[in-house]
Parts: structure tokens; sequence; C-alpha cells
């Protein structure tokens, strides 16, 4: 086995020697002093976490010019990622170890200071910026791109106020605002002097408290934009997030607008920075979205205008657009740029029509994330008419050309026009998103195998037919750095010195374990390491306040979005079922489990919320019942995000990815999870599938129906006769219904049994529950055997290089954006 030694890596990643060790403490001491101005003696916690990410700042800074310098000097072709959502945690440990400047953190300890890196890394607040999977893999790329060496940069939106918080009061979810800029990010560059204008052919007004469009009355926005460095392993490249802020104009017209109203006018400044005020919640059932519409076309206008002076300072002619940039977008959120780059090839190069839409398409990708009919975004026509008028001539010009070669192409197949038009008929005409993405791109991809063939097979069988050559797969991956080097140092040390440090960054490395699922030495090693992880999770837990939880059960976890197709509610039906098992025979030879859930559900999604309280009273009975414990245990732990996952998912033993199978696109945890051993018990659903056949069946738990029977099953699916015939989904069920753990709220869960026996249940639930009570029997009993579990976790992790995002990023870089590595050398950088 080959071994990538330390002083390898260095030659290989590193930008020479960090010049930061000797003046570190004088770095920091200068900041509190100028930046923060206080005596060192009284610097907050808070005081010292920003002197210390300004200290950072100052080391990456020079290569950061010079990584925008290199590209600029080569003309390199460069990526654009466009995305509404960034979910990209924390900075600063991630940073302290993409830099390899681990040292530093040592000398800040042990200097007179006595730092606590821990608490410092605490004073952070996650940089919510997203949802969920789409957020968090935006988050990934940009992580994989900088590492590959990549000329990448992320487009996005300035949220002054992320995902909502969540608390927990009484089992109940309870939104709170997330003011992560209430304090100054130490990672943001703001660059005035790059704004952008915005045209937009309406103004706004707040009414009554509501943002009101003023029609017919052209307005102006301005977007500035703020950077923050993506910081590649190693530190060669530093690639930019740029995310934009709305502002009105410097040289407002007072008068004009407000009849020399000031107050009224400084109102209309405030009402342009409404605009990037608050990420939305993913929620289908939201009604007025009429600012999310616009917040999309900002992200487009802004991220375009910018891209396209990039290109033409560069002394770039608009033949070679598609040479110089290729444009990724994130779902459909962003596909407003493909009538926004009509319009500017248009309008201003002054192309021709045939030329401009050819560069269109060349120059822009699409990916697919959800197949959900609920999230596809459609806009009504009157949104259109009266904010971007000329964008809907553009796209009715786009429509009728592409209607016109479909009639040439199938006569008479009046259906196929209707189901491919980009212009959705009905009471109210609507733009349908997902088809001016397909027709307006060069590259239509899913994230998993399974959902590719979903979307060619369902989403848009007519388009796929047309377009055959546009559709692929990039199956989704994640970033080890992150999610095993920084949250899991005891594993990650495992790893490293069994096999070197190579699988940082060439994950395909990490097949090198794979003889040593059968050492019984890495073994306990790998099993020492996962108790470690424990340990750690549990004493934060404490610290916080949390519940107290016993190292030594099997932590099954379940982490992500609350949604009915991920069926949390089978989860918490499951150990309804293994505690009334355990009820009625108390000597019960299984391992004893703790079951973790974390997520938050969209804040006007009811049916999720009153899961969040059921999993939260079922906590409560199991807990307050003396003969569960040392048995049985839930915990739902508040406020999911980046920074929690990092302390879960190193944590665990068992990694839930039971959706209904078809309806998840890919899943991202399940990834996480694998990398840091725990064994998946998940249904034949989006990655799952790929992680099963590289891992092999045997080394995971797959169960229930496949995306075929659950299509098929529509019409004979009886949730009466699971009921009828399977005693304990019965006896579950009936506890439920006597209110046993809902005493003092009586029929509190009665909707929860509706849409499981009544409303005809598309998620499945109690089709699945039966085999997934006995994948769960199958998985106690390997638990029971320690030898046997960690050499199918050692198997999981050595079989987990598949699905790093640097494989990904390496696909869409060869196949969909023809970019290569632009290398950012080391002369020159202090
Ligand atoms: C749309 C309109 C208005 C407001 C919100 C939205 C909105 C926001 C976010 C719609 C959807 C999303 C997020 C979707 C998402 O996270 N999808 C997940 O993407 C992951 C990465 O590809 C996959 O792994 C998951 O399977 C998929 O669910």
């Amino acid at each position: 086995m080959k071994r990538n030694s330390l002083a390898d890596l260095r030659r290989q990643y590193d930008c020479g020697p960090v010049k930061f060790s000797g003046h570190n403490e004088a770095l920091y001491e200068r900041h509190l002093a100028f930046d923060q101005v206080v005596p060192t003696s009284e610097a907050s916690v808070r005081n010292k976490f920003e002197a210390v990410a300004l200290s950072l700042r100052d080391v990456l800074s020079q290569r950061w010019i010079k990584t925008e310098h290199t590209y600029r000097q080569r003309n390199a072709k460069r990526v654009y990622y466009l995305s509404m959502e960034y979910l990209m945690g924390r900075a600063l440990s991630n940073n302290f170890i993409n830099l390899r400047l681990e040292p530093l953190v040592a000398d800040l300890v042990k200097a007179r200071h006595r730092l606590n890196p821990l608490e410092i890394m605490e004073q952070e607040p996650d940089a919510g910026l997203g949802n969920g999977g789409l957020g968090r893999l935006a988050a990934c790329f940009l992580d994989s791109m900088a590492t590959l060496g990549i000329p990448g940069m992320g487009y996005g939106l300035r949220y002054e106020y992320g995902i909502f918080k969540q608390a927990i009061r009484d089992g109940w979810q309870n939104e709170q605002p997330d003011h992560w800029l209430a304090r100054p990010d130490p990672w943001e560059v703001a660059r005035p002097d790059e704004a952008v204008k915005v045209r937009i052919n309406c103004s706004f007004a707040i009414k009554g408290g509501a943002l009101c469009v003023v029609q017919d009355r052209p307005s102006v926005l301005i977007g500035v934009p703020f950077d923050r460095p993506v910081v590649g392993y190693g530190g060669k490249t530093i690639n930019t997030l740029r995310l934009w802020a709305a502002r009105a104009p410097e040289t407002f017209d007072f008068a004009q607008f407000s009849s020399g109203d000031f107050v009224g006018a400084l109102a209309e400044t405030l009402t342009a920075e409404t605009l990037t005020r608050v990420l939305y919640p993913d929620d289908s059932t939201l009604a007025g979205k009429g600012l999310r519409f616009l917040q999309e076309y900002f992200l487009v206008a802004c991220s375009l205008a910018d891209l396209v002076r990039r290109f033409r300072e560069a002394g770039n002619g608009w033949p070679a657009l598609a040479d110089k940039a290729a444009i990724q977008l994130n779902d459909t959120h962003p596909a407003l740029a493909v009538p926004e780059l009509m319009r500017i090839l248009l309008d201003e190069a002054e192309l021709g029509w045939h030329d401009a839409w050819t560069l269109t398409r060349r120059t822009l990708a699409y990916t697919n994330h959800t197949l959900l009919p609920e999230a596809l975004e459609t806009w009504p026509v009157e949104w259109f008419e009266r904010l971007l008028p000329r964008h809907l001539e553009i796209i009715y010009e786009i429509n009728r050309l592409f209607l016109a070669d479909i009639r040439l192409g199938f006569p008479g197949d009046e259906g196929r026009v209707e189901r491919v038009s980009l212009i959705g008929e009905g009471p109210q005409r609507h733009v349908r998103m997902v088809n001016l993405a397909i027709v307006g791109t060069h590259s239509t991809n899913g994230v998993a195998a399974l959902h590719t063939e979903l979307i060619k097979r369902r989403l848009a069988p007519d388009l796929a037919e047309i377009f055959p050559e546009r559709f692929n797969n990039k199956t989704n991956g994640v970033t080890q750095r992150r999610f095993l080097l920084a949250a899991n140092p005891p594993l990650a040390r495992a790893v490293t010195d069994a096999i070197g440090e190579g699988w940082v960054t060439e994950p395909a490395r990490f097949a090198e374990l794979k003889p040593l699922a059968d050492d019984p030495a890495f073994r306990d090693t790998v099993r020492a390491a996962k108790r470690e992880a424990k340990t750690r999770l549990v004493d934060w837990l404490t610290r916080d306040g949390g519940p107290s939880v016993d190292p030594d059960t099997v932590f099954d976890v379940q982490i992500k979005r609350i949604h009915e197709y991920k069926r949390q509610l089978m989860n918490a039906l499951h150990i309804v079922v293994l505690y009334r098992r355990l009820l009625a025979n108390p000597k019960l030879d299984v391992p004893p489990r703790t079951f973790f859930f974390a997520g938050k559900a969209a804040p006007g999604y009811r049916f999720a919320k009153l899961v969040i309280k059921f999993i939260n009273n079922l906590a409560d009975v199991i807990d307050s019942d003396p003969a569960m414990k040392g048995r049985l245990k839930v915990v739902f732990i508040p406020d999911y995000r980046v920074s929690v996952a990092e302390r879960l998912i190193p944590a665990s033993d068992v990694s839930e990815q039971i959706s209904t199978a078809g309806y998840e696109a890919s899943g991202t945890s399940n990834m996480k999870f694998m990398m840091n051993g725990a064994l998946t018990m998940g249904t034949r659903d989006g990655a799952n599938i790929e992680i099963a056949e590289t891992v092999g069946e045997e080394n995971l738990f797959l169960f229930g129906l496949t995306a075929e029977q659950v299509a098929g099953g529509a019409s004979w699916y009886s949730p009466q006769w699971h009921y009828d015939n399977e005693p304990e989904t019965r006896d579950a069920l009936d506890l439920i219904a006597a209110d046993r753990f809902s005493r003092r709220e009586l029929g509190l869960f009665t909707p929860i049994l509706a849409a499981l026996l009544h409303d005809g249940d598309c998620y499945r639930h109690l089709a699945d529950l039966t085999d997934y009570g006995l994948a769960h029997r199958r998985l106690g009993e390997l638990y029971a055997d320690p030898a046997a579990w960690t050499r199918k976790a050692v198997l999981n992790i050595a079989s987990s290089g598949r699905f790093s995002s640097d494989r990904t990023i390496a696909e869409y870089a060869k196949e969909i954006w023809q970019v290569e590595p632009c290398p950012v050398d080391k002369e020159g950088v202090h």
C-alpha cells in the first residue's frame, strides 16, 4: 500500500511555509486593540473570536488576491454556480484545517492568552443561508472546486436572516428569527465599488406594513456584492462566494418619488433593502411568494451583470462567452437566467436572435433536485407582465420558435405541444420554470441515478425524447474535509494512520481501507474512535442542558428536514412497536437503543409540525417509564443545522434513510454517515441505491417497496389491510388512538391516524412498516456481534470515496462545464 507522507502532501498542496508563526500573537493582539478596541485582559469570548478570525483572514487574503490575479492573467474559463441557498455552517475551524494552520491554533492556546479553541469556535453563528440538502450541496461543491483548483465562483443572496431558529416549547416547534449578521462578520468583504444596477418595471411601497408593488413606475435597485473566501485544501486556491445585498440607489430622487416627503422616501429605501432581508423557508404551501420571485430575479440580474462585465473586461468578444463561462443553475430558482442572458445578448450586445440563443444554451446548464409536483416552480404570467415585461416577450418568442419546431417534428401531436410548452394554461396562465430550464440550457442533470431515470421517464418524458443528449446524471457527493477530517478527529486519525493522508484530496484512496475490515486491530481502533465521538456528543448534550444519554446504546439517527416523504413518522411508529414489545416482554434480548431525531419543519407545514410534537411526546412517555430505562430512549435535538450535523454524524451507529421510494432525489446525509462508519437503514431510493451497489447489499439494511412498486400501487394500496392483518401495526396505531401519547391533549394525533389510515397515504407508511421492523431486527442481531458490525462499518468507510463531492465536481467539470483546473502557483505569496 502506497502511503502519502506528510512531506509529499505539503509539496503537492501547500503554498510553502506559513509566515504567521512568530507573529501570531502580535497579529491577534493588534486585532483586539485596533479593531475591537478592547484591552487584551478584558476581551470577551466574542472579541477573541473576531480577533482570531481576522488574524486568519490576514493570512489568507494574499492568497485570495493571488487566485483572482492568476485567473485573470490566464483568462481562465470560469464556473459560476448560481444558487438561492448556501448552507455554509461555520468557517473558522474549516479554514484553519484547509489552510493547514492547526499549529497556529496550538500557538494561540499555548501563548499568554490561553485561548480555548472550542469555546471560541462556538462563538461563530452558522451561516444558515439555506433550507437543507440543496443548500448544503452548493457549499460542498464550493469546497471541492477550490480544492481541485477549478476557477469557480458561487453567486447567492446575502440574507440578513437565514433559516429560522427552532426552539421546542411543550414539544412544539417554535420559530425564532436568525439574525446571524447582528454582529460584524469577520469573513465578509463588502465591495461597493463593484455594485451593479438592476432595472425593474415597477416600484415598491409599504402600505399598512406590507410590501406592495407600484405598477408602471420603473425603478432601479442596487446590488452590492459581499465576498467570502472559499479556501481549498492546502490553501493554494481561494475562490469566492459572492453574495448580493439589495440597496436603493444613492442618487435617490426623494422629491420625485415622495413629493418631498423625506421620511416616506427613506421608507422606500428601506423597502429596497427588504428584498434580501430573509431566506424563504422551503414551503410549497406558502402564499404570496411575490417577494421570492423578485429575489430570484435579483440574484440572476446581479450575477449575470457581474460575470458579463468580468468577461468583457478581460477583452473577450461575445462569441467566446461559452468558452469562458459555464453557468450552473441550482434547481430552477435561478432559471430566469435564460431570458436575462438572452436580454443582455440581444439588447446590450446587439447580437441576432440565433447567435444569442446558441450562446445562451451553450453557457447555461441546469440541475434538477426534486420531482415533487408541489415543489416545481411556476410563476404567474401576470407577474412577468408587471415586473419583467421584456423577459416575458423573450420567453414568448423562445416558446413560439420551439413549439413551431415541435409541430414540424410531431405533426398533429397537439397534446405534446401543450405538455412541452413553456406556458401552462388554466385559470392563471403561468411560466413553467422546469420547461424553461430544460429548453434554455445544454444540460439537465439529476442528482442520483434513479432520480435521473425518473426525470426522463416521469417528469419530462417528452423533452427527454426531443433532447436525449441533454439529460445526464451527476450523483451528489459531500466533502470529506468538513465531514470527516474536521468533524471527526478520532476517526480521521485512525484512517490517516492506516493509509496516509491521501484520502483528504483523493477520495478514491478510501478503498485502501478495504483489506483492513478483516484486521481486528484496525476494527478495534475504529470502534474506539466511534466510542470517543459518542462520548463527545453526550458531553456536548449535557453541557448544552440537554438530556443525558448512555454512549453504550445504539445511536440510531434521523436528521433532515421534517417532511412526510422522508417518513420520520414511520421511524416513530416503529419506536412505538418496539416500546410495546418491551412492555409485553421486559426480558426481550435486544440491544439498548437511543433514537435521535433533528430537523426543521416549514413554518406553514402543519402536519410536519404535528410529527415533531408526536416525536417529543413519545420521547416523554418513554422517558417517564422506568421499564424503559437503559433499554429505549428518544431524543429530539432542537435547531438542527450544519454545526449540529458535525457533532451527530460522527457519533452515529445507524443512519436512517427511509424515504418513500421515488421521492428523495438523492439524499446527502446518507453519504456523510457512511463516511463516518454508520450503517445505513434505507429504502431503495435516491443515492441509497448506489451506496448499496458500491458497498454491497450485505453491508447495509435495505427494505421496503421499490419506486416502481410505489407508483404501481396507487390504485390498490390499502392501509386498512395492514391494520387488519398486521397485529403489531394495529397495536401501535391503537395505542396512539387511545391517547397514550397525548394524555393531556386528547385527540391531538387524530390527524396522524387519519393520514395513515383514511386519506390514502401516498407515502406508504404502513406498507413498509413491517419490513422496516424486520430490517431493524437484523440490525439488532448484528450489533450484538461487534466484530461483524465493525467489519461492515469499515467496508462502508472504504466505499465512501465515490460519494465525495470531489468526484462529483470532477464529473461536472469534464462532462458539463468543459473546464480545467487553473493552478495558482506558490511564488509571490507571503
Ligand atoms: C421554492 C420556492 C419558494 C420557496 C422555497 C423554494 C424551495 C427552496 C428549497 C424549494 C426547494 C428547496 C430545496 C430542495 C432540496 O433541498 N432538495 C434536495 O436536494 C438535495 C441535493 O441534491 C437532494 O439530496 C435531496 O434529495 C433533495 O430533496
